[in-house]
């Protein structure tokens, strides 16, 4: 998605958070496919999940670690709502990426995030850059931060 990825670039930017993207040769499309082109472990990679608010339509970001999954109802007694996932189409109008490559900051429209405690653990964490093959390493507090996201326990 042309522009996408220098959302990102700029997000980063304007948050003061330093980062390079990297356009892999393989698919960083999942989180095992990022973790094999990052040489990373998979709970390092950031997915970046888009729900949307049965009741008011808004949509959430949560950023999980690659190793877990979300627990929908911790999830949505932290949004106020009860929440589904956003289908391709609205993530893609609404926050400017397409599944995949959708990147925890950068979004078209701003948006609720919420962030898995568990990437607090590490150094460092890689997430999706605006496409399916491009990412970046930053430090998880960082990142939260220019995320704006709220830290929880999200896990399964
Ligand atoms: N680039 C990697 C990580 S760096 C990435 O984007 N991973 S992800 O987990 O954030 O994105 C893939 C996620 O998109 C899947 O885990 C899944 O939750 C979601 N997804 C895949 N297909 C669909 C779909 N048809 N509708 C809604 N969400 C989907």
């Amino acid at each position: 998605m042309a522009g996408s990825v220098d959302r990102v670039t700029e997000a980063a930017a304007k948050a003061g958070l330093t980062i390079a993207i990297r356009r892999m040769d393989g698919s960083t499309r999942t989180a095992k496919e990022a973790a094999a082109q990052c040489g990373c472990d998979v709970a390092q990679i950031v997915k970046s999940l888009v729900f949307s608010g049965t009741s008011t339509g808004k949509l959430y970001l949560f950023l999980v670690s690659g190793r877990n999954q979300i627990d929908l109802s911790k999830a949505a007694a932290q949004a106020g709502e009860s929440l589904e996932r956003a289908d391709p189409r609205t993530i893609r109008d609404r926050t400017g990426f397409a599944i995949g490559g959708v990147a925890p900051i950068g979004h078209k429209e701003p948006v609720a995030a919420f962030a898995d405690e568990a990437l607090l653990e590490f150094d460092s964490v890689w997430a999706a850059a605006g496409a399916p093959d491009a990412v970046f390493e930053a430090a998880p507090d960082s990142l939260v931060k220019a995320a704006g996201a709220v830290v929880m326990d999200l896990k399964a």
